[in-house]
């Protein structure tokens, strides 16, 4: 999970707002790069840079200052606040801004959002900022009609390739994040969200990890000194924090961190399937789960664990990027019908991959004559239609392979 200090703007000079509010603010630096240096040379990997007189006015209004940012540090920053035009939106990417945040655009000018999202892809980053639970824009100074949630859900229908979730009541109040909105709004989008708004603490950094967001903005608990950037990456790197995204309402319990230790050579199985940050994966067990948290680690946060005994998986299987099934085949009745069920969903592109009990005998797992070997399962996949890519027999253990349509 990333940690990218914010840097709002206000007549030139650093600053933070009091939730928001243009008449609370407390100044932290007239020299706003040299804030950013010390931000860099902290370890940031990324700058969040808000305009906030470009946001209550519509147009871009510390221009010297961005560019003196621009000129002092080789991050990349992303910059939000007054922009709401084609032209201007193409200058600053032409100037070196690495992504643009839009938010009053996001709420008022679809067609923007949409345009935009297809011209510059993730270059664009749809900022919501949210009171009470709806989107505000101009500043904050102006509250719409629409969720949090549903703006974020027609962002990412607009093509939009990530959100930042601003809690307008925590935002520069060191309580702590809106942590049951964010769970909320990484419930229903797809997305990768980045939170912010109340952060002030490692622990709330950790806690944010764990639930799966893609970075965390922190304002003001960097510039009170609540939380040492430096110190918060390491922890953050040292604890390799696994986020993960679960569908609960089937899961008896996830793997214990024991058992998870006992199955060998994880490593070498992931190698093998094609995962990619961001995508969408299924896990089908036996009801815990067992690949979710390792899947996870791999940045691959939206993980929809389910029981193997249900045929009829309840998931829409094109909309999945791939399918993990962990020691299922033994238990189904009708092998070939199983795989022919997800084989035949799997949108095109989709990757299924699975591993089993091998025919060996060992204290836990299913019997023996429950059990596949690899000549088994090569047929019963080639018979459902799948075309094996890889198989792999791991230890004494595992059986594993991975099968495209
Ligand atoms: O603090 C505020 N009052 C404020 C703020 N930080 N108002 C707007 N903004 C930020 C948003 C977003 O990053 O969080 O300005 C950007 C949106 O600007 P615009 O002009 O697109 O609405």
């Amino acid at each position: 999970m990333e940690i990218i200090p914010a840097i709002d703007i206000k007549n030139g000079k650093c600053v933070r707002l009091y939730q928001g509010d243009y008449a609370q603010e407390t100044i932290y630096s007239s020299e706003p790069a040299i804030v950013a240096r010390r931000w860099e040379s902290a370890g940031a990997k990324r700058i969040h840079v808000v305009d906030l007189d470009g946001a209550a006015s519509g147009k871009s209004e510390n221009l010297a200052a961005i560019k003196l940012i621009l000129d002092s540090v080789i991050i990349p920053l992303e910059l939000g606040g007054g922009l709401r035009d084609k032209g201007t939106v193409q200058s600053f990417l032409e100037m070196g801004i690495d992504r643009i945040v839009l938010g009053t655009a996001a709420v008022e000018d679809h067609r923007l959002v949409k345009e935009l999202c297809q011209r510059y892809g993730p270059k664009i980053v749809i900022g919501i900022d949210a009171r009470n639970g709806l989107a505000a824009s101009h500043g904050w100074g102006k509250s719409s009609s629409i969720t949090a949630r549903d703006l974020a859900i027609q962002m990412a229908g607009l093509g939009a390739h990530r959100i930042i979730y601003t809690d307008i009541s925590r935002d520069g109040t060191l309580t702590s994040p809106n942590f049951k909105a964010i769970e909320e709004l990484l419930d229903y989008v797809k997305i990768p969200v980045i939170a912010s708004g109340g952060v002030a603490s490692i622990s709330h950094l950790k806690k944010l990890a764990g639930m799966g967001v893609e970075g965390v903005i922190v304002g003001k608990a960097l510039y009170t000194g609540d939380i040492d950037l430096q110190k918060a990456l390491n922890v953050l790197a040292k604890e390799k924090i696994m986020p993960h995204k679960f569908e609960v309402s089937k899961i008896d319990r996830l793997d214990s961190p024991e058992r998870l230790k006992r199955l060998p050579q994880l490593e070498e199985i992931f190698a093998q399937l094609p995962l990619k940050p961001a995508q969408s994966v299924a896990d089908i067990g036996c009801g815990t789960g067992t690949f979710s948290l390792p899947l996870a680690k791999h940045g691959i946060s939206n993980v929809i664990v389910k029981k193997s005994n249900e045929l009829d998986f309840g998931l829409d299987l094109q909309s999945l990027d791939g399918v993990f099934m962990t020691f299922v085949l033994h238990e189904q009745e009708d092998r070939v019908a199983f795989l022919k069920a997800i084989g035949g969903l799997l949108k095109k592109g989709g990757w299924v991959g699975f591993v089993e009990w091998v025919k060996k005998e060992m204290p836990e797992g299913p019997p023996f004559a429950e059990r596949i070997d690899s000549t088994e399962a090569r047929t019963l996949a080639t018979d459902s239609g799948m075309k094996v890519l890889k198989e792999k027999t791991l230890g004494d253990k595992f059986y594993m392979m991975v099968l495209g349509k």
